[in-house]
């Protein structure tokens, strides 16, 4: 490694933040000398009905697998963020909201406010007949009610299962169905960069297959023409009107269900990933407040979707549990131009910035005027999420948008992990672009082999998290064997989180990208085979195999090869065809960026589709294709080579 790629922690840094070098060394101890106590201490940080007096209770073996954190708890994650702020914080800022139209006024809530309209929300729940334990799903852009709603569930004890606005009615009914949920709440249309999103009119298309589907409510947001289905549908203005703000919270035990959200996998369709109340709170706030180094007054912005994780745990649940102003953005970082995130980062004098290199890679691309015709002197760090960042753009971020003085702190973690696992701490911990450094107190990383050995030292192989952590997730909804056989039979008795990893001598951590066939496009994940089985279901498709291909701003692409039935002529219709087929099908995150007409696909002799083959011709690296005599047909690899899409 060399001097330069070094950024040592900033002297003010080191001085003003919570957690030193020396102090991290020591709290990273204590959590796996000592996790019993030291997760009781943690728990402090939560406001419980009952505090707990366990804290985790797990075993990652067959025999015996249970994860369960602070199970005799009980707690109200609603009332932890916002009712027990409202003593010392009811006036201050809880959520702001910036409208995807720049000339649109922002929308400001203080925590009284905030409260006044989750127990609104809440009361809406219950006279629609929500009640605890209930799937709720919700279908909503980035606008003030969404965080309404989601908290106005956890108030009631409702699960929330939150679809990210640009999945397809086909994606929507999927999920409303595993999970039985009755109720969608939606609004008329969403607005991004300047688009309407229909999604009421999705909400109507899915529901055909959706027969769990009895209730929508529906937020009027851009006071687009909708159809209301009289005996299903109501308008939530409407449904307000009539409520009470008066909503005591249900008091939930610790191992009560949160939330639950769809996530893809290397197998099969997306599945529902469930986390609890407890063990998830206490994570989103205590790696908001370690990672970040949130202190009270500080304006904080992730620019994540609620659609995903990261708008869950680090919108919503860690800053409010942390009695921060959070900011909510309805619209692109890129629209009307590049200027638009540092703008609002001005415009509301944002103190931590908290996005993906997908979204730097694209701003960096328009150039640095955009950025620094703006101020930015507000910002204190800035943090990003959602795939490796790629030292370039790490460095654009670094210097260019932060002048130098923001340290940029790189989180790794997933769905499944309820919140940061990898990150340095802003006074702890010496910077390497491209790394997120080291691991959160109570996460125990191991490195290990094909053959599950743990290895040593500076290395590289698979990473695994040899034991259980409060924010992990609990089971996949419905299938408790399926979350089993996904994240624990690989390595027996330890959690595989499907990603490579580096170890460098320093004992820092770097993540090489997915290890299975999942594929990250713009930092949101994506199985190849629910791609395929989305190809295959078109009338003209035989068989489809999906490969993720190196892509310039997405960090990776989509790219398909398709054989087709007997008969069939390859055209270029019938290729714009099947990538729009697929956009209804899935979303348009999930539309190939390159699609090649296979008359054979590369099988070994057991049927097996060999993509590691299909891969190296995707990333254009055609002479290292390995060796190719144990297919049934080596031939097929040759046309496949000549017809590559370029
Ligand atoms: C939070 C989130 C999880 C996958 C994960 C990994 C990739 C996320 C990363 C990162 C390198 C980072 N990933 N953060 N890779 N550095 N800082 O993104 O959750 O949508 O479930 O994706 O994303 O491959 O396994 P999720």
């Amino acid at each position: 490694m060399s001097e330069q790629s070094l950024y040592p922690v900033p002297a003010e840094w080191a001085k003003r933040a919570r957690v030193d070098a020396e102090g991290y060394d020591k709290l990273y101890g204590r959590s796996l000398a000592d996790p019993g106590s030291f997760w009781l201490e943690q728990a402090r940080r939560l406001d419980w009905i009952k505090r707990p007096e366990i804290a985790g209770d797990w075993s990652f073996d067959e025999a015996d697998f249970h994860i369960q954190w602070f199970a005799d708890g009980k707690l109200n994650v609603a009332a932890n963020c916002i009712d027990r702020h409202l003593a010392k914080r009811a006036d201050q800022i809880a959520l702001i909201w910036e409208p995807d139209d720049p000339k649109a006024e922002p929308r400001r809530f203080t925590y009284a406010e905030l409260h006044t309209e989750v127990c609104r929300f809440a009361n809406v729940l219950k006279a629609q007949g929500v009640a605890k334990g209930d799937r709720v799903t919700v279908y909503l852009p980035m606008i003030p009610e969404a965080a309404f709603a989601l908290l106005a569930c956890a108030r009631v004890g409702a699960i929330h299962s939150v679809v990210f606005g640009g999945f397809s009615p086909e994606a929507l009914a999927g999920r409303i169905t595993d999970c039985d949920s009755r109720i969608v709440i939606t609004a008329d249309e969403g607005r991004r960069g300047g688009k309407a999103v229909p999604l009421k009119a999705n909400v109507d298309a899915c529901a055909a297959h959706a027969p769990a589907l009895k209730q929508v409510i529906v937020v009027r947001a851009t006071g687009g023409a909708v159809t209301m289905q009289p005996g299903r549908d109501v308008w939530y203005h409407e449904a307000a009107a009539s409520v009470s703000t008066v909503c005591p919270p249900e008091p939930m035990g610790a191992e009560d269900p949160l939330f639950l959200l769809y996530t893809s996998g290397s197998t099969g369709q997306p599945k529902g990933v469930l986390h609890t109340s407890g063990g998830y709170l206490l994570w989103a706030s205590l790696t908001h407040e370690l990672a970040f180094d949130y202190r009270a007054g500080d304006v904080w912005w992730c620019a994540a979707d609620i659609g995903w994780v990261t708008g869950h745990s680090y919108v919503i649940y860690g800053p409010l549990a942390n009695g921060a102003t959070t900011l909510m953005y309805e619209g692109l970082p890129n629209w009307p131009d590049a200027s638009r995130i540092w703008e609002v980062c001005d415009r509301h004098q944002v103190h931590t910035v908290y996005t993906a290199p997908t979204a730097l890679r694209a701003l960096m691309k328009d150039g640095d005027e955009f950025v620094t015709k703006t101020s930015r002197k507000s910002l204190k760090l800035l943090g990003t999420v959602g795939e490796p960042i790629n030292p370039e753009a790490w460095r654009w971020y670094h210097d260019i948008v932060g002048e130098g003085r923001c340290p940029v702190i790189d989180t790794w973690w997933q769905t499944e992990t309820g919140g940061a696992m990898i990150a340095p701490l802003p006074g702890a911990t010496a910077l390497k672009p491209g790394s997120a450094t080291k691991p959160m107190p109570g996460v125990d990383l191991q490195i290990v082999d094909t053959e599950g050995q743990v290895l040593t030292g500076a290395t590289e192989g698979n990473l695994v998290i040899a034991r259980s952590w409060p924010g992990q997730m609990r089971t996949v909804w419905g299938d408790h064997d399926r979350f089993f056989q996904t994240y624990f039979t690989t390595y027996r008795g330890k959690y595989f989180t499907g990603d490579g990893c580096r170890r460098d001598e320093d004992g820092y951590y770097w993540i090489t990208g997915r290890v299975d066939d999942v594929i990250n496009v713009s930092g949101h994940r994506m199985g190849t085979a629910e791609v395929e089985s989305a190809l295959v279901l078109h009338p003209q498709v035989a068989e489809a195999a999906v490969v993720g291909m190196p892509h310039e701003i997405k960090g990776q692409g989509i790219y398909a090869y398709v054989t087709l039935n007997a008969g069939e002529t390859p055209s270029d219709d019938l290729r714009r065809d099947l990538v729009k087929w697929v956009r209804t099908e899935i979303g348009p995150i999930a539309t190939p960026d390159k699609l090649q007409f296979a008359p054979g696909l590369p099988k070994t002799r057991s049927g097996k589709i060999m993509r590691r083959i299909l891969r190296k011709i995707a990333e254009g690296d055609v002479s290292a294709l390995g060796d190719t005599s144990t297919l049934a047909d080596p031939a097929v690899v040759d046309d496949l080579v000549a017809n590559r899409v370029g």
